[in-house]
Order: structure tokens, then C-alpha cells, then sequence
């Protein structure tokens, strides 16, 4: 599908547009439709497609999610090129980046391709995640926070007796993944972005103190766990994981969050993140630290004009019994 209309007309992210304060703010998400037994949206298997990148967080946070529940087979994904441009996130047809695939349902050239298809008014960003499905030919859903919920509970009647027992977010824990979400997602997740698009020192010093602050907080919580919450993993883990991984190759130099790094600031959070990458394949199988870096350092062009990617760190995360 072809359209006259650019993505970088409505980008923030592509733009870094930032309000008359210097400050940046997400806007929300458009399509929160729920998958359900019994309702429009079924669960089904091979119904539901899902549109990701490997270098997005919120994304990331998806595909680790599928993948914890046994949805490989139930649900498809197709991975968008880190390119993203003018025309907002390409597929492998017109920029066959390693590890990026075509459009398998309409051999879309763009994310936004797949937006207009859904509503040919839509007016809003183009991000992914998409959760898109194939029987109505609209976006489900494309709220991270949402289909990872989604995906813990919905499909449970259609994988593995095992794999349906997997609960990250378990009725006992609520309050406290819900409580820890909150502050995470404004001060650490959104955060980072908050300090790296800010156009004025104010703005910017208004993100990274208490982004500082937050991770001070966390590498108490973390001191001697493996999880955040009941000791058992949470989506609170993973929620702060697809951050945490970005920290030291990304946000630290392109975001400009260097009041200190994971691996030589914080050794909790740094064994926790290690951990989480190096015993659990869910995790190290859905990271691809070429196309984070590629993503960040050449689309956001306002916070890197040269498009020159940085190289380090070496390695992008140090092995587990390193100091
Ligand atoms: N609220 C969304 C945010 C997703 C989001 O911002 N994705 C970014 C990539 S990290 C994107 O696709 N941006 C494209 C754009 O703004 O044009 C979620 O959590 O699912």
C-alpha cells in the first residue's frame, strides 16, 4: 500500500519534537483492542501477527514475552529494519538490513503502510510494536504494556500445560509490579528518552537526576536478587531489562545518561541484567545489539546529525563471572 503522507510528518520520535520547554513527551498509543475468548478478537493460533523491532524497547518487551509463553508457534513475527527514516520503519524489501524481514501478509514497504491499511484517516505515530490481526485486517493493539498482558494470560488454553503456568504478572504481586511500573516507566524507561531528546539544559537536567535517582533506588531492591518482585520473574523485569540492556551501548554516550554506567556503577543491577541475558535464552535470543545501536545512533538524527554510530562498548555486556 502507497500513501502521499510521510511518517516524519506526525514522529515525535523521528523528530524529537519536544513541547515549548525543551521537554519531550510520548504520546499514547491508538488501537487498545483486547484478545479474548468469545469476543471480536479470539484467540487463535497463526491468526495474530506481530510487528516488532529489535532495537525498540517497548517492542523488545513483546518479543521477550512471546517467547517466555511458548507463542512462537501460535503467533508470528516479522522485524522491521533499525533504519528508521523519512518514511518511518522499513522492511527488508526496501532496506534488507541483516536480520530484518519482509511484510509475509502484504509485503508492506513501511510500518505505516500497515497503519493506513487499518484506517486510512489515521493521524498518529507509527511505532511498534503492532499486534496485528489477520481476519479483520486491523492493528489489534499496539500498546506494549498492554499485549504483554495479552500474551500472559489470553492464549493460555492454546500452548503447553508448562508454559500456561508462567504468570509475570501474578495476582499476589500486583500492587507492587503495578507500583514499580509506574515510577520505572516515567523516571528509567521513559526516562532515558526524556534526557536524550530534551533540547534544553533544564529539560535535560529535569530527566537525568531522577533517572539517576531511580537507579540508585533500584540497585538497593536488587542487592542480593535475582528478580525485583517475589522473587520470581515479573514483568517488572522484564519491563526494566529491554532498558537496562540499552544502558551502556546506547543511552550512556547517544542520550547522554553518563552520571555513571551499569557495568562499573551499579553491581547489582549489573549481575541481575547478566543473569537475566546470559541463563535465561528468552532474553539473549531477542537482543540484538547491532540493530539497537544501528536504530538509535543513525534515526535520531536531531541527537546524532553524522549518523555515525558508536562502536563500544567492548563487550556490549561482559560475561557473567566477569568483575
Ligand atoms: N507506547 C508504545 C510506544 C512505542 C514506541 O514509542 N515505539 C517507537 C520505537 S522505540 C516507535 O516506533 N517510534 C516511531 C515513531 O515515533 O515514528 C508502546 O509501549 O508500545
Amino acid at each position: 500500500m502507497t500513501t502521499t503522507k510521510g511518517a516524519s510528518e506526525w514522529s515525535d520520535i523521528g523528530k524529537m519534537k519536544t513541547e515549548a520547554d525543551g521537554s519531550f513527551k510520548r504520546g499514547a498509543s491508538s488501537f487498545r483492542s483486547w484478545i479474548k475468548t468469545g469476543t471480536e478478537f479470539a484467540p487463535e493460533k497463526n491468526r495474530y501477527h506481530l510487528y516488532v523491532s529489535y532495537a525498540c524497547p517497548w517492542a523488545t518487551r513483546t518479543l521477550i514475552t512471546r517467547k517466555l509463553k511458548g507463542l512462537e508457534e501460535i503467533i508470528p513475527v516479522s522485524v522491521v529494519s533499525p533504519h528508521m527514516g523519512e518514511d518511518g520503519w522499513p522492511f527488508a524489501n526496501v532496506d534488507p538490513f541483516p536480520d530484518a524481514d519482509v511484510d509475509p501478509l502484504y509485503n508492506s514497504s513501511h510500518v505505516k503502510d500497515l497503519y493506513f491499511r487499518a484506517d486510512p484517516n489515521y493521524t498518529g505515530r507509527f511505532t511498534v510494536p503492532v499486534l496485528w490481526d489477520t481476519k479483520t485486517h486491523t492493528i489489534v493493539n499496539n500498546e506494549s504494556s498492554e499485549i504483554i498482558r495479552m500474551f500472559n494470560t489470553e492464549f493460555n488454553d492454546l500452548i503447553s500445560p508448562e508454559k500456561a503456568t508462567i504468570d509475570i504478572y501474578p495476582e499476589a504481586h500486583r500492587k507492587e509490579i503495578d507500583n514499580i511500573n509506574e515510577w520505572v516507566y516515567d523516571t528509567v524507561n521513559n526516562g532515558v528518552y526524556k534526557a536524550g531528546f530534551a533540547s534544553t539544559q533544564e529539560a535535560y537536567e529535569k530527566a537525568v537526576y531522577p533517572l539517576f535517582v531511580s537507579l540508585d533506588r533500584l540497585e538497593k531492591m536488587l542487592a542480593g536478587k535475582d528478580y525485583l518482585v517475589g522473587n520470581t520473574l515479573t514483568e517488572a523485569d522484564i519491563r526494566l531489562f529491554v532498558t537496562i540492556i540499552r544502558f551502556d551501548p546506547v543511552y550512556v554516550g547517544h542520550f547522554k545518561c553518563n552520571i555513571r554506567d551499569i557495568r562499573s556503577g551499579y553491581p547489582a543491577i549489573h549481575t541481575w541484567l547478566r543473569k537475566l541475558y546470559w541463563n535465561n535464552s528468552v532474553f539473549k535470543d531477542t537482543t540484538n545489539f547491532e540493530h539497537i545501536k544501528v536504530h538509535y545512533y543513525w534515526s535520531q538524527t536531531k541527537v546524532n546529525p553524522t549518523r555515525v554510530v558508536a562502536v563500544g562498548p567492548d563487550p556490549d555486556i561482559k560475561p557473567l563471572n566477569a568483575a
